[in-house]
């Protein structure tokens, strides 16, 4: 009774008084974050200058990490310093803020896309013949993640023929066009961009989610499909100036919702096939009236048309989806050459599967261990049979399986868990690095045919040497020392010798406009 009466009404006090207190907290955090970072971080926090200030977009920067850079500035862009401005108390209250999930996350559907939407120079302005003398199908795209800008290279000069900012901290292969003139990228904070290689000029932009995966191209060269973490949604965009086309909410028939692993294009299929983190299943988007795959549609769609009441658009496709359920999530993946399998991990537990897409359902299970980046995957034929060759996020292995009968054959260790392979068909090595592991400035060279390391490089000692590509014709490769004062080192690919190098903001992946349009086995598609 003493209880009911004066205790109760007590714990109701403190407790309406705790909430009070910590409501003025984040009113207080949020005043700050609104004066010192709303100018260029946006209000919203969805990026403006700056990019977007939200717990999933800084899930890759450490706290103490976003600490310094408030307090120091960052170098090689518009972040200033605040340790003059802010106490350290203030600093807390705004790194609080940041880190903490606001209770509505801003909208980002079709109308806050199309509001994005910018054309920087209408494509009928852009003349189609490259403003310079390079092979345009032997050029590279460096992304130097370092100061965000990418650097177009000469493939047969091995020299820079331009340097152009992008938006914050692309990530994922850009793509290109089918002819390829155009790149495509995406930015881990939803924007995604059309690049013209002929005339070294943007086409257009536009945002499509606060945190993206990646981007795919059809084949067809028409249309561009954007995978987003946050909010949980694909979008199709008109590849010819990023116009928005759909927007498809990730759901299952239950209506649980997932953030997308990725999404590629399947050109045999001529179809967009994604994967899924937080639902057991693939879909199959066919782009054309060619794709072989059979639609079957249950999802939640939105129409740009229909939603906006514009019917000034040209393209008046409309794109269906066709469910593959599994047992378990797909966090990686990746397909044999004719795609007609889809090989694919979770990142928990050491069974792979193997989905046949023709028939839409898995047929066999692969025991890999460790967590296999099938992402980073490149095949060939060894002994008549087409393999796959896989890197480990946390074993110190390459796995190679062979498709067809679906087992891992063979493994061989590595110096350390490693990221990326790559290789070509005029090369007889692989590369893999261990960029995951205390050799991260390490990287082997593999023999296709022995499938043993031949060579081990190092060439930069403590630095992270990752990620290659090769030229058009399979004679160079360039690595990247992703560092800040990093470089790109190039080595003739036969006799493993050092050519040449150039300096490079913090490289991380490059892109040869030839293998990727080819989709040379060797390299990512
Ligand atoms: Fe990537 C590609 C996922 C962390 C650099 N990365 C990809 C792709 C996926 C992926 C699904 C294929 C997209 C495509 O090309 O269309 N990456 C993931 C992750 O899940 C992971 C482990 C955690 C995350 O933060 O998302 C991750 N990735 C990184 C990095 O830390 C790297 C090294 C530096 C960075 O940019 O953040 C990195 N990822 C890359 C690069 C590619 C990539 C350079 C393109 C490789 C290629 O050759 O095509």
């Amino acid at each position: 009774m003493f209880i009911d009466r004066f205790l109760f009404p007590l714990a109701l006090i403190i407790v309406s008084g705790f909430v009070a207190m910590m409501a003025s907290v984040a009113d207080a955090n949020e005043t700050l974050y609104n004066e010192h970072c709303g100018g260029c971080h946006g209000v919203d926090r969805l990026g403006g200058m700056g990019p977007a200030l939200f717990p999933e977009n800084l899930a890759r920067l450490r706290r103490s990490e976003a600490e310094k850079i408030i307090a120091q500035g960052r170098v090689a862009t518009q972040m200033p310093a605040f340790n003059e401005k802010l106490s350290s108390e203030q600093l807390q209250s705004v790194l609080n803020f940041i880190y903490t999930s606001p209770a509505q996350i801003p909208e980002i559907a079709l109308p806050q896309i199309k509001a994005s939407h910018v054309i920087h120079n209408p494509i009928e302005t852009l003349p189609n013949k490259p403003v310079f003398d390079a092979d345009p199908l032997n050029l590279f795209l460096v992304v130097e993640m370092g100061d965000h800008h990418a650097t177009i290279l000469d493939g047969d000069k091995l020299e820079p023929i331009f340097r152009f900012p992008t938006r914050f901290a692309l990530h994922g292969g850009p793509k290109y066009s089918p002819d390829g003139r155009f790149v495509y990228l995406a930015s881990r904070d939803g924007w995604v961009s059309k690049f013209d290689l002929y005339n070294l000029k943007y086409v257009a932009e536009i945002r499509v989610g606060i945190n993206t995966r990646n981007i795919a191209v059809s084949a067809d060269g028409k249309t561009v499909i954007a995978a987003n973490y946050l909010p949980r949604t694909l979008v199709l965009l008109n590849a010819k100036d990023l116009t928005p086309l759909q927007l498809i909410d990730i759901k299952d028939e239950k209506g649980n919702t997932s953030r997308v692993s990725a999404v590629y294009t399947a050109p045999p299929r001529n179809s967009f096939i994604a994967a899924f983190k937080d639902i057991s299943e693939v879909w199959e988007i066919p782009y054309n009236d060619k794709a072989t795959a059979l639609p079957v549609y249950t999802g939640v769609m939105h129409d740009y048309r229909a939603e906006s009441g514009e019917d000034s658009l040209v393209d008046k496709r409309h794109f269906p989806i066709r469910r593959i359920k599994l047992e378990t999530v797909l966090d990686d993946f990746f397909f044999d050459p004719p795609y007609q399998h889809l090989i694919g991990a979770s990142r928990e537990g050491n069974q792979g599967q193997v989905v046949n897409l023709v028939v839409g359902r898995k047929i066999a299970d692969i025991e890999i261990p460790g967590m296999p980046h099938l992402g980073s995957g490149i095949n060939w034929t060894f002994e008549d049979k087409t393999i796959l060759a896989t890197p480990n996020l946390k074993e110190n292995i390459v796995s190679f399986i062979s498709l067809g009968d679906w087992k891992v054959f063979k493994k061989i260790e590595t110096a350390g868990a490693g990221f990326f392979m790559r290789s070509h068909q005029n090369s007889r090595y692989v590369w893999v690095d261990a960029m995951l592991s205390k050799n991260k400035d390490k990287i082997h060279v593999i023999d296709k045919q022995t499938l043993e390391i031949v060579k081990t490089l190092q060439p930069s000692i403590g630095k992270t040497a990752a990620h290659v590509e090769f030229d058009r014709y399979g004679k160079y490769v360039l690595l990247s020392i992703a560092e800040m004062d990093g470089a790109l080192v190039i080595y003739d690919a036969n006799t493993l010798e050092e050519i040449k190098r150039l300096p490079m903001k913090k490289p991380s992946g490059k892109y040869n406009v030839y293998n990727k349009i080819n989709y040379e086995s060797g390299t990512s598609h």
